[in-house]
């Protein structure tokens, strides 16, 4: 009846009053912000200085300033061409691109990928693994909150808000030293209530490129057990801390040996290139098998009527590089040569 009586409506309106509904529907809307980081990007493209430089968007570039296609993804590329498999992928996406995010995170004999307690979807790059936690979160804590460093990628915040989580803030960065104000975290951490979300860079801190040393990671994860938090790692740069993918996934092993449960974003966009591609992973560590089944159904749940499966191609070249072990060989040396080379110009820099 309603759906009729809407019909009725747009028919007349379509005959008396289109001017009415074409010119009204969008006429309080202002003009949003933009975006602080792309929007970096979109003024270097209409910038026409040949002198320009693009300090805004996080994309590795040759000494040239071109953009590069890593060589193991240049041959998983010739090895894909002529795959004839287009078809939709399944909502959490390529069960071996996962699979293989998995090991790389939670190692490669890792017991808890053994046990099936990880519930683990393929998601759209590393926002994409992050929107899809907070709908989660939202969902099935809806008056939780999560706690984010000061400062973090500014992106951050218009996630959690988007999915309407609210946010409280913890201290991370100390100014005067340019270093980590460990104690000032490990404090806010101590006086957030008792099983609070906690987001933390797993490696390379965007923006400040201060990480916990080793030892303070123990600190932090018994201040987090002592509290019940839970820990959110957003890993967007495996591999570019250190220029090695297990040594940087160190916070997140600690985290494991310690017995938490942890949320973790994964992206392929700077370790592998793969910007616009958009894929990664999310993993949730769940404490059995049947929870990781019911939780992997529920972001399922979420995925579906948001974008319904992911793209494909991105996966399969992740797939194919990191499960043939001459390609994985081949990525490792190239992100250790991109890594080398940023630790190496910053030095200059400096
Ligand atoms: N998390 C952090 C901490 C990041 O720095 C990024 C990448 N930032 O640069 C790209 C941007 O500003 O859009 C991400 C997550 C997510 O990157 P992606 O979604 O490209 O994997």
């Amino acid at each position: 009846m309603a759906i009729s009586l809407k019909g009725e409506f747009l028919r007349r309106s379509s005959v008396a009053g289109t001017r009415f509904m074409s010119t009204s529907w969008f006429r309080s809307i202002e003009p949003a912000p933009k975006d602080p980081i792309l929007g970096v990007t979109e003024a270097f493209l209409a910038d026409q200085s040949p002198n320009k430089v693009n300090v805004g968007v996080g994309a590795y570039r040759d000494d040239d300033g071109k953009a590069v296609v890593l060589e193991c993804v240049r041959e998983a590329e010739r090895r894909i061409a002529g795959n004839q498999f287009m078809e939709y992928l399944p909502i959490g996406g390529s069960i071996k691109m996962v699979e293989e995010s998995l090991k790389l995170a939670y190692g490669d004999n890792s017991e808890f990928i053994k046990d099936k307690r990880i519930a683990a979807v393929q998601a759209l790059s590393g926002t994409g693994a992050c929107r899809l936690f907070a709908a989660f979160q939202q969902r099935f804590h809806p008056n939780s909150q999560i706690y984010i460093p000061v400062p973090t990628w500014a992106n951050h915040h218009n996630i959690w808000r988007d999915a309407g989580v609210s946010m409280k803030t913890f201290r991370y960065y100390h100014p005067e030293s340019k270093g980590l104000d460990f104690e000032g975290l490990m404090n806010d951490m101590k006086n957030a209530p008792d099983g609070s979300f906690f987001l933390l860079h797993a490696c390379a801190h965007n923006p400040t490129g201060v990480d916990p040393s080793e030892e303070q990671w123990r600190e932090i994860s018994s201040q987090i057990k002592a509290k019940g938090h839970f820990p959110f790692f957003d890993m967007a740069y495996q591999g570019f801390a250190s220029g090695d993918p297990e040594r940087d996934a160190k916070a997140i092993r600690i985290f494991l040996e310690d017995g938490h449960l942890i949320g973790l974003a994964q992206s392929y966009a700077k370790n592998m290139g793969l910007y616009g591609q958009r894929v990664g992973c999310l993993s949730v560590l769940c404490e059995d098998e049947k929870q990781a089944v019911a939780v992997k159904s529920q972001l399922q749940l979420i995925a579906r009527p948001m974008y319904s499966n992911p793209p494909v191609h991105g996966a399969l070249i992740v797939s194919t590089v990191l499960g043939d072990p001459e390609l994985k060989k081949l990525w490792l040396n190239e992100v250790k040569g991109m890594a080398d080379r940023i630790i190496g110009m910053r030095t200059t820099l400096r």
